[in-house]
């Protein structure tokens, strides 16, 4: 694993600062994706699940939403001096860990890391839709969590959703008990995670040195591959910062399109990167991808077969280490990982029927939910 001066997704102009109005859970709430997507993806789910992560009529039965309250929050008026930002920092990454996260990094916060102007449902409900962020934190602390290998091979069904929202939860826990942590210390500091977010996680965290940008337009990581939930902690409390790594993820993504091919909505790209909004990666059709999430909420809320077919993602054993390793080695062993990936993590390998998780298979359905035969007593 290689430091680096600049992130390995060239930046060839100023990136310029995006609306959170424009990101796809809101165009998809508000209805410039079509009627349909709108009504299918503000309407209660049959899920219990879902309604506990995202809920349409009972926020109160939503632990997330609790944590809002707590994402910003009064200062302890007495300051801790900080002599050693190296030493902080440090600290504060074994604070995080401490508070349940897998991998942290730190690094400054830039203008495009924050969105341009508020754009969540609930900011509409607020009456601040549309403001514009002023958010001048002189940091940033990003936050992996690890999801859970087995759930998110069920991808699409609500066994993957119910683990994605179970790692929000969790980052969200993370990022606010931290946030809290540092303004005990008597430094401003605001936690960022689904439904209280400023921020764009993903370039925070390749900045930050967590890995890099993939074709899968998701952050990859050298632990964990893609296979993880992200939440940022903006504040001014002053730390040494961390560099940009290259793990060799522009090199295997360039010879392998394993994503692209699998992906239901076929909205990923098969060919090389493009510069796009300042920067080089691989362009994804957005909003085509939260539109299959809603192509049957029967079935599933949303999808993550990007991350689950991915060779990056593989439990924690050798297999894992012994690719991480071979990466960078060069394109033969980047070839021989690919065949072997396909020959022992096929399609069929990721995407089989399995035995299911609780009450669910791969295949439940909403009619077997008001048919009751899915409960939790069956
Ligand atoms: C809107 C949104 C979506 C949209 C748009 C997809 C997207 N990639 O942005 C939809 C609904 C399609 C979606 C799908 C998914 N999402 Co999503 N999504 C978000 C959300 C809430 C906002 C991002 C946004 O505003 N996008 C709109 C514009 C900015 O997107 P974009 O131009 O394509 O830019 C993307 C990247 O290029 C990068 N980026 C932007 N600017 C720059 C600049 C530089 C220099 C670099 C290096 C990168 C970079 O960030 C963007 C997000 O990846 C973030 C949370 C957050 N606040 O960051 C989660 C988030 C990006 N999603 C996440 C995940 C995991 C998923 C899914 C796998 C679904 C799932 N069930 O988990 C799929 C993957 C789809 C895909 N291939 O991208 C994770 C990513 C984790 C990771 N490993 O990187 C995040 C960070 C949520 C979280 N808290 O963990 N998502
Ligand atoms: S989440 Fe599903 S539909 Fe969206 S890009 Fe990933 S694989 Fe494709
Ligand atoms: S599946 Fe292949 S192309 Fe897609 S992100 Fe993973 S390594 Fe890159």
């Amino acid at each position: 694993m290689a430091q680096v001066r600049q992130v390995t997704s060239r930046i060839v102009s100023a990136i310029p600062r995006f609306d959170q109005r424009e990101q796809q859970h809101t165009k998809a709430a508000v209805g410039a994706l079509g009627e349909k997507v709108q009504q299918r993806w503000t309407s209660e789910s049959v899920d219990p699940f879902r309604r506990v992560f995202y809920p349409e009529n009972r926020p109160f039965n939503s632990p997330l939403r609790a944590l809002l309250s707590v994402a910003e929050g009064p200062l302890n008026p007495k300051q801790v001096p900080v002599k050693d930002t190296a030493r902080m920092s440090a600290h504060i990454k074994e604070v995080a860990k401490f508070f349940g996260a897998r991998l942290v990094g730190i690094c400054e916060l830039q203008p495009h890391h924050v969105y341009s102007n508020r754009g969540l449902r609930i900011d509409a409900r607020k009456g601040r839709w549309g403001e514009p962020i002023a958010l001048d934190h002189k940091y940033a602390i990003s936050i992996a969590h690890e999801m859970d290998y087995e759930r998110l091979r069920y991808s699409p069904s609500f066994i993957d959703g119910a683990e994605v929202g179970f790692g929000y939860l969790e980052s969200a826990k993370t990022a606010t008990s931290l946030a809290c942590y540092i303004r005990e210390l008597g430094y401003p500091a605001m936690a960022h995670f689904h439904v209280s977010e400023r921020v764009l996680h993903v370039p925070i965290a390749v900045q930050a040195g967590l890995g890099e940008l993939a074709r899968n337009n998701c952050l990859i990581t050298k632990e964990l591959g893609p296979r993880l939930r992200l939440a940022t902690v903006t504040t001014d409390l002053p730390l040494a910062i961390d560099s940009p790594i290259d793990i060799g993820v522009q090199s295997l993504c360039n010879e392998c399109d394993k994503c692209a091919r699998l992906c239901p909505s076929q909205c990923l790209p098969k060919g090389p990167k493009q510069v796009e909004r300042g920067y080089s990666h691989w362009v994804t059709d957005n909003d085509k991808c939260i539109t299959y999430w809603n192509a049957d909420r029967d079935k599933w809320n949303d999808c993550a077969r990007c991350i689950t077919v991915c060779p990056w993602n593989k439990p924690d054993r050798w297999w894992l280490r012994a690719a991480v390793w071979a990466v960078p080695k060069g394109r033969l062993a980047r070839k021989l990982l690919l065949w072997v990936d396909n020959l022992f993590w096929s399609k069929r390998f990721h995407l089989h029927e399995g035995k299911g998780w609780l009450m669910y298979t791969r295949s439940t359905s909403a009619k077997k939910f008001e048919s009751g035969q899915i409960h939790p007593d069956a």
